[in-house]
């Protein structure tokens, strides 16, 4: 049986913009992702970003294949992330929904940001590593609780935000399989890798299915529950 988030995690989730989830991939399933993934990227199927010739990151996952659908829409996902955006869950297509294969070279996210513009329109993103991440290849950096602060990018100032990130980042090691869950709005990025080797991850993001829309977004899959509408007019 799966476990989930503990309500104290939510909590945490909604206290500290982020939260290591209790499930993990098998490592069966990371092989066979890992698998996947190295075969697109040598048949260079599209789209894909490159960055000096090489190949860093593949998008549209969604359109790959069965595999990524069936991670994308896994128990393992969905089981703990219920627990944050409720029983109706949509999987964001224009929005990540891509993989990074992260090298010595890769620049890619590296600046602190926000995946949103504004907190009344956040999604949860899900960082899925494929490979061990640490310190020296580049795992994930967050600034704990700064999904709360008002106008931070837009600071005239930048010196605020250099300052900030500096002196409050902090690095989230993670092994494979293993998976964080973000308030998109938290300040975060990626760590440089200082290896010989690659750093991995999928990363996805997920949304409530939006109760006062009446019509079908096609950039949204639904994956779990049902497309709910409570528009006044109807009830
Ligand atoms: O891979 C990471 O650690 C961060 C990824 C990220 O910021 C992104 O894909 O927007």
């Amino acid at each position: 049986m799966l476990v989930s988030l503990l309500p104290q995690e939510v909590q945490l989730f909604r206290h500290n913009g982020f939260v290591k989830l209790p499930t993990q991939f098998s490592l069966e399933r990371v092989k066979a992702l890992k698998a996947v993934i190295s075969q697109n990227i040598d048949q260079a199927v599209e789209p894909v970003v490159r960055q000096n010739d090489r190949i860093i990151r593949i998008s549209n996952l969604w359109s790959r294949g069965r595999i990524f659908r069936e991670s994308i829409a896994s128990d393992e996902i969905l089981d703990p992330l219920e627990k944050l955006l409720g029983s109706n869950i949509e999987f964001v297509l224009n929005r990540h929904n891509h993989v990074y294969l992260r090298d010595r070279s890769s620049t890619h996210s590296l600046e602190p940001h926000r995946d949103v513009m504004h907190w009344s329109r956040t999604i949860v993103t899900v960082l899925v590593y494929l490979e061990d991440t640490n310190v020296e290849n580049g795992c994930t950096y967050v600034v704990p609780g700064s999904h709360h602060l008002p106008d931070l990018l837009n600071f005239a100032d930048q010196e605020h935000l250099r300052k900030i990130v500096q002196e409050q980042c902090i690095p989230v090691p993670m092994s494979a399989g293993e998976m964080l869950a973000i308030d998109s709005m938290i300040i975060h990025s990626a760590g440089r890798n200082q290896t010989d080797g690659t750093r991995m991850s999928m990363t996805l993001g997920y949304h409530s299915v939006d109760e006062l829309s009446p019509v079908e977004n096609s950039k949204r899959i639904l994956v779990r529950g049902r497309r709910i509408y409570r528009g006044n007019e109807v009830n």
